[in-house]
C-alpha cells in the first residue's frame, strides 16, 4: 500500500496560534524504557481568540499518562487525544496551568528525534517538530516561553544533567537513594524547538570567558570518557567565536553557563539549544591523528556556526519554519565571515563557493529546487537544504554588497535591537536595511522567492576608435517544476577591465546600468552596457569575489583565461579563470572519450597548472585549490544532459595523467619541501600539507615508475591524519599496489576511533573502480558496520551515492539499485537520514537514457514501497514529478 500523501502546509496559511504558552515547568524521570514527563504549562487565550476556543497541541507518538487543568483533572468528554494530538475543547478563557503526564521510550527511538540515547547518554533533539515527541504543545516557532526542566535519574547511570539555561538547584532525591536531579533555568523566553536536556556520564573540559560587559561564562565541553584530550580545538574555537561576534555584530553572551556536548548518533552536524548546544562529535573531536586540517576546519565553522546562532536564531528566532533562512542563511554569512577572519579569505571564498556549486547548483536545478524562503512544504526536515543555508547565505552577502558594509552593520545594529525577543520574517529583516539605507529593496526580495540559478551571459565588444566597450547582457532561469517563467533579479556583478600590462583599467562613465565602485548593478532581463573611455581592448573580469549565486557565461579564448590565471586582481576570479580553462579542456576531453578517440591534453591548462605550482610568491593553500581539476559531479553538470559518467571520469584521469607526467620535476621538488616538526592544526600549515598533497595526487596519476612506492613511504611515515589520510586515498583509489596493506594498517590503527573508521569506509566507498559496488556491499556487512549511526551510513553509502558519479552511476543501475535498497531499509528507522539520502537521486534526468531509465526505476520502487516515512515520500514524488 502506498502511503497517503500529506497536506502542504503554506506560507500564505500563516495565523498565529489563538493561545500562547508563557512558561513551562518540566519534570523528566529519566529511564530508558519509560520516561516519564510531566509538562505544566501556564496558557493565555490570546486577546483576539473568541472564549471557548478549543486548544490543539501537537503530539508524536505520545502516551497520555495524566491531564489536568488548574490543577484538577479533567473529565474525558472535555478533551480528545490521539499519540499525535491533545485538544481540549473548551479551555478556561483566563490564563490557566495545564498539566500532562507523557511516557515515551527514549531506546526505542531510533529516528533520532525528541528524546533519545546515543551509546547510552540520554539527549534531545528538537528542531524542527521533536519537542512534540516529548510532550503535547504549540510545536511552533512563534510560542516563546521560558522554561524550568527538572531532570531526575539514576545517578550511576547518569551523573552529569544538564538542560537549558542556567543551574539552579540539584542533588539526592529524597528516599531515592540511587536517583538524584537538576534543575536548570533559562530566563530567555524561546521556542520549543530550542528545548534541549542531556544526561549520561560524562568527561568534560571546563574554561572560562569574561564577556566585553564583565559577565563571567563558564564553558564546558562533555565528551565521552576518555575523548577529553580532543576537545582543546573545538574549545579554542568557541572562545574566539564569542570574541569576534562581540567585536564584529556586537553579539555578547547572556547566561552563566555555556555547554557543548558531543554524541555520536546524530542526524545533522550540530544544534544550537539555547546554553546547551549539542553536537554531532564529528564537529568536536579533533587530534593530530585523527582529524583532517578539513575537519579542523569544519569543527572551527560548526562550532562558531552554533554559537552564532545565540543571537541570529534564539534571541530573534523565526516566525513559521517558512522563515528558516532568516536564521540559517543570516548565520551561515556570519560563521562564513568568522572563518574568512581565522584563515585566507580568498581560499575561505573559493571553498564556498565551491561547496554552493557543487551541492546547491544541483538543488537549484532540478526537481527538488525551492526558493530560499519556500512557500509550501509537506515536510519541514527536507528543508534544511543547502538553497536554505548556503543560497541563503549568498542573499545576505548580496545585501550586503548593496547597501555597503557601513550600512550593513546599520542594519544589523537595527535587527538586533528592535526585534529582540521576537520570532519574526525576512520582510522585518529586509525592513531594517532599506530603513538604514534609504534603499528600496522591494526588488531585492526577489532573491527569497524566485527558485533557480539565473544564468547571466554577457557578450562583450570593444571598439578600439571610440575607445568604448560595450557589454550585452542577459539573464534568465530555466524553467523549473512550478515555476514556468521567471523574473528578472537585481544582480551585483563586482567586475574589472584588466589592461595588457595586468593592471585594472580606468574608465570614463558608463550608460545602461547603475555602477556602484566596482559593482554593476543589473535589474533587467536584458541590459545594454556602454563603457567609455576604455583605452585598450580589456581583458574582462566579471562577477569578481562571486558577487551574486549565478551561473556567468561570458565566452572567453583560452588565452584570455591564461592571461587572467596569472594576472587577475581578484583572487577569486583568478582561481575561477583557471577552473573554466580546465573546465573548457575537460569537456572537450570528455567529447573525445565519448567518441572513442584519444584523449590529449591542451598545453594550455599544462602550462598554467605549471605556472601555479612553480609560483612561489602564492598562498600554498591557493595553489592547492587552483591546482585542484573540476570535480566528476561538476562537470556532468556543466555538460547538463545525456550524461555518461564513465566518459567524464576517463577525461578527467587523462588529464590528471598527462599533468602529472609533464611536470614531473616540478611535482617532485613541491613533494621534497613537505615540512617536518611539530603538528600545527592552523591555517597556514594546514596550506601547506594541502599544496605538498596535491602535487603528491598528480604524481601518483604520472608515469613515474616510482609513484606507488613514493605514497606508500608517505603513507606509513605521516604523523598527521591529513597525509596518512591523502595517501591511503591516492593508494586505493588509483589501486596502486599497497593499497590493501595500507587500508588494513589504517583498520588497526584506527579501530577504536569511530571518526577515524569513519574515513576507512569513504575512501573504499569513493574508490572510481569497477569493483567498488562489491566492496561496498560488503563493506555494509560488516561487523564495524552501523546501520543504526548516522555518520557509519553517510561514510558508507551516502559516500557512495554522491562521491562516486562513475560506480553509483553505472550503466547496468546496479549502483542505484543498492542505494535504493538501503534507503527503503533506513526508512523504517531514520526517515529523516533515508530521505536526505534519497536526494542523491535529484539529478537522475540528466544520465543519458540507459542510465537515467535505471534511476527511474530504483525511483518507482522506492515510490511503490509500503509505509514510506513522509520525508521519503516528500523527496521521492518531488523527483518523480
Ligand atoms: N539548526 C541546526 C541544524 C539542525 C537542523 C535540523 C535538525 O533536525 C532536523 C538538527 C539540526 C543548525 O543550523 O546548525
Ligand atoms: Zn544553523
Amino acid at each position: 500500500m502506498r502511503s497517503d500523501t500529506a497536506p502542504a502546509i503554506r506560507l500564505e496559511d500563516y495565523s498565529p496560534a489563538p493561545y500562547t504558552i508563557e512558561a513551562v515547568a518540566l519534570d523528566m524521570q529519566l529511564a530508558p524504557k519509560a520516561t516519564q514527563v510531566h509538562a505544566r504549562l501556564t496558557i493565555r487565550r490570546l486577546t483576539d481568540t473568541l472564549p471557548g476556543t478549543p486548544l490543539v497541541l501537537d503530539g508524536g507518538g505520545l502516551e497520555l499518562t495524566s491531564l489536568s487543568v488548574n490543577g484538577v483533572a479533567i473529565p474525558v468528554e472535555s478533551y480528545t487525544v490521539t499519540p499525535d494530538k491533545l485538544e481540549l475543547l473548551s479551555p478556561p478563557s483566563e490564563p490557566f496551568e495545564l498539566e500532562i503526564g507523557t511516557r515515551i521510550d527514549p531506546d526505542a527511538n531510533t529516528q533520532l528525534e525528541g528524546l533519545y540515547r546515543s551509546s547510552g547518554t540520554y539527549c534531545t533533539q528538537c528542531e524542527a517538530e521533536g519537542f512534540r515527541r516529548i510532550t503535547y504543545f504549540l510545536d511552533r516557532p512563534d510560542v516563546l516561553a521560558v522554561y524550568t526542566t527538572r531532570i531526575e535519574a539514576r545517578k550511576s547511570e547518569a551523573p552529569i544533567l544538564l538542560g537549558n539555561g542556567n543551574p539552579v538547584e540539584s542533588g539526592p532525591v529524597p528516599d531515592k537513594p540511587e536517583r538524584h536531579f537538576a534543575i536548570w533555568h533559562d530566563p530567555h523566553p524561546k521556542p520549543s524547538y530550542l528545548f534541549a536536556m542531556v544526561a549520561g556520564d560524562l568527561a568534560h573540559v571546563a574554561d572560562s570567558f569574561t564577556t566585553r560587559s564583565g559577565r563571567n561564562v563558564d564553558l564546558k565541553i562533555y565528551v565521552e570518557h576518555g575523548r577529553e584530550d580532543k576537545c582543546d580545538w573545538a574549545m579554542d574555537s568557541l572562545k574566539r567565536s564569542m570574541r569576534w561576534d562581540e567585536e564584529v555584530f556586537g553579539c555578547e553572551y547572556d547566561l552563566d553557563v555555556f555547554n557543548i556536548v558531543a554524541v555520536s548518533d546524530f542526524n545533522m552536524g550540530a544544534m544550537e539549544n539555547k546554553g546547551l548546544n549539542i553536537f554531532n562529535d564529528k564537529y568536536v573531536l579533533a587530534d593530530q591523528d585523527t582529524a583532517t586540517d578539513q575537519d579542523y576546519a569544519n569543527i572551527e565553522a560548526v562550532i562558531a556556526h552554533e554559537y552564532f546562532h545565540n543571537w541570529t536564531g534564539n534571541r530573534i528566532t523565526c516566525r513559521d519554519w517558512f522563515q528558516l533562512c532568516l536564521k540559517e542563511g543570516l548565520t551561515v554569512f556570519r560563521d562564513q565571515e568568522f572563518s574568512s577572519d581565522m584563515r585566507s579569505r580568498a581560499v575561505k571564498r573559493i571553498s564556498d563557493v565551491r561547496l554552493l556549486k557543487s551541492h546547491q547548483f544541483p538543488e537549484d536545478a532540478g526537481p527538488l529546487a525551492h526558493p530560499v524562503r519556500p512557500r509550501k512544504y509537506t515536510e519541514i526536515n527536507n528543508f534544511y537544504t543547502a538553497t536554505v543555508y548556503e543560497k541563503g547565505a549568498e542573499v545576505v552577502r548580496m545585501l550586503k554588497t548593496l547597501v555597503g558594509a557601513d550600512g550593513f552593520k546599520a542594519g544589523t545594529d537595527l535587527y538586533f535591537q528592535r526585534h529582540d525577543g521576537e520570532a519574526t520574517t525576512i520582510e522585518a529583516f529586509l525592513a531594517c536595511f532599506a530603513e538604514v539605507s534609504g534603499q528600496d529593496l522591494s526588488h531585492f526580495a526577489l532573491w527569497y522567492e524566485q527558485a533557480g540559478t539565473p544564468l547571466v551571459e554577457v557578450e562583450s565588444s570593444y571598439d578600439a576608435t571610440a575607445q568604448s566597450l560595450t557589454l550585452q547582457i542577459s539573464q534568465e532561469i530555466a524553467p523549473l517544476p512550478g515555476q514556468a517563467d521567471s523574473k528578472p533579479a537585481v544582480i551585483p556583478i563586482r567586475f574589472g577591465l584588466i589592461g595588457s600590462d595586468g593592471a585594472d583599467m580606468s574608465f570614463d562613465k558608463v550608460e545602461g546600468a547603475e555602477v556602484r565602485q566596482d559593482c554593476l548593478i543589473l535589474s533587467q532581463r536584458r541590459q545594454t552596457v556602454r563603457f567609455s573611455g576604455v583605452s585598450e581592448r580589456p581583458a574582462l573580469s566579471l562577477l569578481r569575489g562571486f558577487s551574486a549565486p549565478v551561473k556567468l557565461h561570458a565566452p572567453e579564448k583560452d588565452q584570455d583565461l591564461a592571461f587572467r590565471a596569472a594576472h587577475d586582481s581578484d583572487p577569486f576570479n583568478r582561481w575561477q579563470a583557471s577552473q573554466t580553462l580546465a573546465t573548457q579542456s575537460l569537456l572537450r576531453l570528455v567529447r573525445a572519450a565519448e567518441a572513442g578517440e584519444e584523449l590529449v591534453a591542451d598545453s594550455v591548462v599544462l602550462d598554467v597548472f605549471g605556472s601555479i605550482l612553480s609560483d612561489g610568491s602564492l598562498d600554498p593553500a591557493f595553489r592547492a585549490l587552483s591546482l585542484q581539476l573540476p570535480g566528476e559531479a561538476d562537470l556532468a553538470r556543466e555538460i547538463g544532459k545525456n550524461v555518461d559518467p564513465t566518459a567524464v571520469l576517463k577525461a578527467r584521469d587523462a588529464l590528471r595523467a598527462a599533468l602529472g607526467s609533464t611536470h614531473m620535476d616540478l611535482l617532485r621538488a613541491a613533494l621534497s619541501q613537505r615540512e617536518s616538526g611539530p603538528f600545527d592544526p592552523g591555517a597556514e600549515a594546514a596550506g601547506k600539507r594541502a599544496l605538498a598533497n596535491q602535487a603528491l595526487a598528480y604524481f601518483a596519476a604520472s608515469d613515474a615508475s616510482d609513484a606507488a612506492l613514493i605514497v606508500n613511504d608517505l603513507f606509513d611515515r605521516a604523523d598527521n591524519m591529513t597525509d596518512r589520510l591523502a595517501a591511503l586515498t591516492l593508494l586505493v583509489h588509483g589501486d596502486l599496489p599497497g593499497a590493501q596493506a595500507a587500508l588494513e594498517a589504517f583498520r588497526n590503527r584506527h579501530e577504536t576511533s569511530s571518526l577515524a573508521l569513519d574515513k576507512w569506509f569513504m575512501v573504499q566507498a569513493t574508490a572510481p573502480l569497477s569493483s567498488t559496488l562489491e566492496t561496498v556491499r560488503d563493506l555494509a556487512g560488516h561487523r564495524l558496520f552501523d546501520e543504526n549511526n548516522p555518520n557509519r551510513v553517510r561514510s558508507l553509502v551516502h559516500a557512495f551515492a554522491t562521491g562516486n558519479p562513475s560506480q553509483f552511476g553505472r550503466p547496468d543501475g546496479a549502483g542505484f539499485s543498492f542505494v535504493a535498497d538501503h534507503v527503503l531499509a533506513l526508512d523504517a528507522r531514520n526517515p529523516q537520514v533515508a530521505a536526505r539520502l534519497l536526494t542523491c537521486f535529484r539529478s537522475w534526468r540528466a544520465y543519458e537514457a540507459q542510465r537515467s531509465s535505471h534511476a527511474e526505476a530504483a525511483l518507482q520502487r522506492i515510490s511503490e514501497a509500503e509505509n514510506l516515512s513522509r520525508d521519503s515520500r516528500d523527496i521521492v514524488d518531488r523527483c518523480l514529478q
